[in-house]
Order: C-alpha cells, then structure tokens, then sequence
C-alpha cells in the first residue's frame, strides 16, 4: 500500500538522504484536511490569479520532478488576494503523482488521496529580493495547490505531456516559451488554507498553503506519460519517476481554513 510505497521512495531517492523530518518543526506540509474540522472564514478574499504566458521559460526533469519555470524579474505573473496580504510571483510549477492511481498527492481530503497533485511555487517579492530569501521566511512563499482525479482528457495538461518525452532523463531541459498554467487551475473559487512548508528538503516552514477544493480531470494515458519519466540521468539504470510525494505530517496546533460554507 501507500505506506511501503513511501518507504521504497525514501530510501531509493537521494534527496531524502537529509533528514524526513525537521527537529521541532510545528508547520510541516503536506497534511490531511479534515473537511469538518476546516473552520469557514468569512474573511478570506477571492484569490486573484494573473498569469503572462510569455514569461514561461522552460521544463527540466530535476530528478525529483518535473518543473516549468517563469521569469520571475518582474510583476508579469502573479496571485493577489485570498489568504495573502501581499502579491506574489509565479517562480515554478511542478506535479507529484504516484506509481498507480490509488495514491500520489501530497495533501489527502478525509484521508483519500488522489492520483496526482500540482504545486504552482509563488514567492513574496513585495518584502524580499529573491526567491532564495523568501523560502527562509515564514511568509516568503505561496503554494497553490490542485488535486488530479481520473476522468476525461485535459487539453491545457496534454502541451505539456506532449513535452515530456524531451525531458525523461534526469537534468534534462527544453525550452517551452508560451504556457498560462492558469488552465490547470479549476474556475470554482473554493479553497483551502493553513500555514505550512517545502515538503522537500530544506523543508522550511515558509509557505502559506492555498489548496483548491475542485480537482481537475485528467485520462489515464496523461498520467501514465508522467510515470514514464525518469529518477535517472541516461546511462544510468533506469528508475522511473513515480512516488515522488512527502509523507503526510502533524497537524499540531494549527487551523485549517476555508473560503467556502
Ligand atoms: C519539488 O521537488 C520541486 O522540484 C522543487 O523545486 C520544490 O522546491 C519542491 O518540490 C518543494 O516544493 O511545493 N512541494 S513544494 O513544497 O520550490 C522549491 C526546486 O527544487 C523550493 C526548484
Ligand atoms: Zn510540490
């Protein structure tokens, strides 16, 4: 089951040689969301999202995922609004999925997990110069997150799964100029939000967590051309890229909010 699955993935993938855990640590990611035990805020915003196409950058398989990068110099792809008292900026985003369908996301609802789970990366610029010093912040960064279930064929998703293929091996990279992530992002408002971390190493407590209640739907052959990528660089002893999530953490003292009733 899910759990040996974690087991096998820790101890084959080199990132998690450091610690799985940070001594003390009080907001680690990702969680369960208790529907029930989420607490309604009337006051959480609308989130604002506001994406350039052009500033997409590339792909590159970075051994643990794969990620498309932004030009994050300037205010030309940001979010506003919801939990977030300033914008932030689109640096990355990235998917972690599983070997079969029965697990994959990092966060669950009521303990389920779904397939796969996107992460689109945001930093406060507002308050800090770089990515780098955000992500040691406790509000330095801004995680959207979006659950994948099973269902019909995603256009949007299928630009990018037609790319994968140039990025199977490990530290590989190619370009990918125009892409609006925003087509990953499901239209319903609803989401949820509580503070937490990187649920990679160096795993710091600097994100504040925007999970969207909606999945959106994807086929089976878009999901089985993410399990086709690699852990490895060519020429060496191929490991597929599957599994690639952090175990579910403490909740600890901490409230889960939501912007819906
Ligand atoms: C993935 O490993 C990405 O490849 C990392 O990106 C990312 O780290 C890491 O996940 C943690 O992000 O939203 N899951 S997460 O908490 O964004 C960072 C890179 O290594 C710092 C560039
Ligand atoms: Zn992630």
């Amino acid at each position: 089951g899910a759990c040996c699955s974690y087991r096998l993935r820790d101890a084959l993938h080199p990132l998690w040689q450091s610690p799985l855990t940070i001594p003390g640590g009080t907001r680690q990611s990702p969680i369960n969301i208790q529907w029930r035990d989420s607490v309604y805020d009337p006051f959480l915003k609308p989130l604002k999202i506001s994406y350039d196409p052009t500033t997409c950058l590339h792909i590159w398989n970075n051994g643990y995922s794969f990620l498309v990068e932004f030009d994050d110099s300037t205010d030309r792809s940001t979010i506003v609004g919801g939990p977030l008292e300033n914008q932030y900026r689109l640096k990355q985003f990235h998917f972690h999925w599983g070997a079969i369908n029965e697990w994959g996301s990092e966060h669950t609802v009521d303990s389920k997990f779904y397939p796969a789970e996107l992460h689109l990366v945001h930093w406060n610029a507002v308050a800090y110069p770089t990515f780098e010093e955000a992500v040691m912040e406790g509000n330095g960064l801004a995680v959207i997150g979006v659950f994948l279930k099973l269902g019909t064929h995603h256009e949007g998703l299928q630009t990018l799964v037609d790319a994968l293929p140039a990025v199977k091996h490990k530290d590989t990279i190619i370009e990918f100029d125009v892409f609006d992530p925003s087509c990953l992002i499901p239209s319903c408002p609803d989401y949820w939000t509580y503070a937490g971390s990187l649920t990679t190493p160096p795993l710091t407590e600097s994100v504040t967590w925007i999970i969207k209640k909606k999945p959106i739907e994807v086929d089976e052959n878009q999901l089985e051309a993410f399990r086709m990528l690699l852990f490895t660089s060519d020429g060496e002893e191929e490991k597929r890229m599957v599994d690639n999530f952090r175990p579910l953490q403490p909740l600890m003292n901490r409230t889960v909010r939501s912007s819906f009733q």
